[in-house]
């Protein structure tokens, strides 16, 4: 049986924290040597705080030497989402810190946009140069035609900022590039998102079946320890992947499934549960609307047909649903996270909503529970203009159901030549690196050099500072004070972030940087504390709490209003859809002219000698933010190309042998990288690890380390009905010598 000792750990133990790599164990450096461990002397005040790293938030406690220097991070015993652990990321957080490559000043840019000649400015006049140039385009063009791009924990301080100004045009990776047609699919079926932390009942779970979700490479820490809990408590875990991730070594049954035909499986599954009467009768009866007509639909989808398309053998589609139902309604068909694949991803996304309801885990233990979150009391601004114009109003009509702003569509709509119905002139990008986040660069850059403004707010120079006219430098999480976190889970809650240390170097913490261009703007009105911490002292008040007392305790629990983690039995319960069921059929989709039961398109296949690019996470870093943090590149500081071994064969490769990728546009990755021959990867496709390969050089570790999948990310499948960029349909050729560059080996 799988134990949790061989799972990855998740745990900060003395100096460093441990976590398994490749069959052995690696110590994360922090700042102190052996040496220096033996005359250690502990400042014994702590200070609050929750992790940046990620966006899974994990309250800890920074703790310093008696000389001050911040020395570790560990995690708080009472927080919901770490219980006390950090992971490898969290506890390499201070490497954001000590990284002498930070950004230190503001800079304003002398050459030609993307040439990154800048001067040093103070922040008086690199504000007023923003201001400026803001006020500028709002005059000729109307507020409008600015756009925030933000993702973390400042974007709450900017949305107000922009909002003020009078832009909607506000928008996060998070959705269209991430989770948005698992958020959309889901309430359109269920009436509710899944959240984030997601509110996947994992701890008491009897199967989970993850869809792609390489969970213990992403490292969503709460969601590991409780499928490591879920492990050791004897659940089985179904694993569909093209690759044999973390996940599948833990799994009772891996199916390598061929990649982009996940919903041919999704459908055989239904067609198994209903015409095996697997699913939960009382429940489907008593919630849902839509069964019939979904069972006539999937009657022809058999195991066998879905066998043809998938790979996947009958008899294990058929024995995997089985396990599902015996386990239901402790089940969870795992929506995933970063869900953006091939184009039908909410279709996709709906089919697995539809597998959760039949089998009646929603809203029952060891399936999804309901979240609680408490609610901040707002501070009362002057009311909001409403914009003149919408983002939806760029392209009228496109991307119908988007629940958010769609990112893709706000680039878009900056090259003039795609006739947007208003033109967009200034971005402010804050805690997002557009370059290597959003796909198809070439796009991105386009839309850049026609931008009146770019202002790039960051703690790293990165390849989006490279392109800005305006460069901020925030200080790092570990340096400032920032909203309280609120996120749903199990228990309400509330965690302070507070600075353990003053800013570094000319940097400022967002909520400044904000206040500060407001104040320039006119603005002042939206921001009425001067200092955040009187905001958070006074928000802290009205909850019962204080400033004093959050620092203290780091994160406060309050009891749930009343016993409602799961449905009681036969409760009557009123989703929020138009039918308030479960709608199983979709008639809002139909009205739209949308399948309204999801419908599986084929793909097309990679062409001879091309194979699928496919990515995901390694657990010690997070997309391109940490590339250069010292302590988690000294535990792995560039990808490597899976390939499998008959291909590996085909074409002569060897292991540790450095080669470059082309795409089927011709793109040849900048650098080279490592290839890595493993049965654990399906002959039609190759894996690398998001966020490397570099371009920029000012981070001189991770500078031309690996490659970049974004930079082979120029196909893109737009989902039709909310927008999301599919980016799995690129498909790359081996290079193993590339014209004036020598083969690395
Ligand atoms: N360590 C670490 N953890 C992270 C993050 C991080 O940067 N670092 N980022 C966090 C964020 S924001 C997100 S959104 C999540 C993302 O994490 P997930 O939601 O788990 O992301 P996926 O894209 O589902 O996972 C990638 C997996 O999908 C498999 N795959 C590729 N193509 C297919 C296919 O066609 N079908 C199937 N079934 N599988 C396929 C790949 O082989 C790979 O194992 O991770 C979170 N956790
Ligand atoms: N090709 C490809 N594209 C992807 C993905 C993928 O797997 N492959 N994953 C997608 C997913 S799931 C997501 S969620 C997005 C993530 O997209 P992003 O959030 O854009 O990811 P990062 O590359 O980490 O960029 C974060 C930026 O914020 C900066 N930063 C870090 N901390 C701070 C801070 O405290 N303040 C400020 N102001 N800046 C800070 C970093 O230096 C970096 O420039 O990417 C999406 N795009
Ligand atoms: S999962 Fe890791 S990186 Fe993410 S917030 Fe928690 S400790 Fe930080
Ligand atoms: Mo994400």
């Amino acid at each position: 049986m799988t134990t949790r000792r061989n799972f990855i750990r998740i745990s900060a133990i003395g100096a460093g924290a441990l976590i398994a790599g490749a069959g052995s164990y690696k110590i994360i450096k922090t700042l102190s040597k052996p040496e220096e461990l033996k005359n250690l002397k502990l400042d014994l005040r702590r200070t609050a705080t929750y992790c940046e790293v990620c966006f899974w938030k994990c309250a800890g406690w920074v703790y310093k030497t008696s000389e001050g220097k911040i020395w570790k991070i560990i995690g708080n015993d009472e927080d919901q989402n770490c219980n006390g652990r950090l992971c490898p990321r969290g506890t390499g957080g201070l490497g954001m810190y000590y990284d002498e490559e930070r950004l230190k000043t503001p800079l304003i840019r002398v050459e030609e946009r993307g040439k990154q000649v800048f001067r040093q400015a103070t922040w008086d006049e690199a504000l007023e140069v923003i201001a400026g140039k803001m006020k500028e385009i709002s005059e000729k063009y109307g507020p409008e035609s600015m756009a925030l791009f933000s993702h973390g924990s400042g974007s709450a301080y900017y949305t107000t900022l922009l909002k003020a100004f009078g832009s909607g045009n506000i928008a996060e990776p998070s959705y269209a590039q991430c989770r948005g047609p698992r958020d959309d699919a889901f309430t359109l079926t269920f009436g509710e998102e899944v959240y984030s932390p997601e509110i996947t009942d994992i701890r008491d779970t009897k199967c989970l079946v993850l869809i792609g979700s390489h969970i213990g490479e992403n490292m969503h820490n709460g969601q590991v320890q409780e499928m490591s809990d879920a492990i050791d408590k004897g659940a089985v875990i179904i694993t569909v992947d093209p690759r044999f991730s973390t996940a599948a070594g833990k799994s009772k049954y891996w199916l390598p499934i061929k990649p982009a035909t996940d919903i041919a499986l999704l459908l055989a599954w239904i067609h198994e549960i209903i015409y095996n009467e697997y699913y939960d009768k009382k429940y489907v009866e008593k919630y849902c609307t839509g069964f019939d007509k979904l069972r006539e639909y999937v009657k022809d989808f058999t195991p066998e047909w879905a066998y043809g398309i998938t790979t996947i053998k009958p008899d294990q589609i058929s024995s995997t649903a089985k396990e599902m139902s015996d386990a239901a309604p402790a089940v969870i068909v795992h929506p995933g996270r970063h869900v953006t694949w091939y184009g039908d991803d909410t279709q996709r996304l709906r089919a697995v909503a539809i597998i959760n309801a039949l089998l009646g885990s929603w809203g029952r233990r060891g399936g999804f529970y309901r979240p609680a979150r408490f609610d901040l009391a707002p501070v009362k601004l002057p009311p909001f203009k409403a914009p003149a114009r919408e983002w939806s109003d760029l392209f009228p009509g496109k991307y119908p159901l988007a629940s958010l702003t769609v990112s893709n569509a706000i680039i878009d709509a900056t090259v003039p030549e795609n006739n947007p119905a208003y033109p967009v002139k200034g971005w402010l990008v804050n805690g997002t690196n557009l370059i290597s986040t959003i796909p198809n660069t070439p796009n991105t850059l386009k839309a850049i050099q026609n931008l009146d403004l770019l202002v790039a707010i960051d703690t790293m120079p990165m390849e989006i500072t490279g392109w800005a006219d305006v460069i901020l430098p925030e200080c790092t999480y570990l340096e400032r004070y920032d909203s309280l976190r609120t996120g749903p889970h199990r228990k309400p809650s509330i965690a302070l972030r507070m600075p353990a240390a003053e800013p570094m170097y000319d940097t400022k913490p967002g909520y400044q940087i904000a206040r500060e261009l407001a104040v320039k703007l006119g603005l002042q009105d939206y921001f009425p504390f001067e200092k955040q911490e009187d905001l958070l002292d006074w928000q802290l008040k009205q909850a019962g709490s204080s400033l004093e007392e959050m620092q203290r305790l780091g994160v406060k629990n309050f009891e749930r209003d009343a016993d409602d983690l799961y449905f009681a039995e036969d409760e009557e319960v009123e989703f929020y859809t138009d039918s308030k069921k479960i709608e199983l059929f979709s008639p809002y989709l139909e009205s739209l002219g949308f399948d309204p039961l999801p419908r599986y398109t084929q793909h097309p296949e990679p062409p001879e000698g091309y194979y699928r690019l496919i990515y995901g996470r390694a657990p010690m870093h997070t997309f391109s933010r940490t590339a250069n943090n010292p302590n988690l590149t000294d535990l792995m500081d560039e990808n490597s190309v899976w390939v499998n071994p008959k291909v590996a064969k085909e074409w002569g490769l060897i292991n540790d042998q450095y080669i470059w990728l082309k795409n089927q546009d011709d793109i040849v990755t900048d650098f080279s990288v490592k290839v890595r021959v493993t049965e654990r990867i399906r002959w039609d496709s190759v894996y690398i690890v998001h966020g490397f390969g570099h371009k920029q050089q000012q981070m001189k570790r991770c500078f031309g380390r690996g490659v970049s999948d974004t930079q082979m990310i120029t196909k893109v499948l737009v989902d039709p009905i909310m927008g999301g960029t599919g980016m799995r349909s690129n498909f790359v050729t081996f290079v193993t010598e590339k014209a004036g560059e020598e083969v690395a080996s």
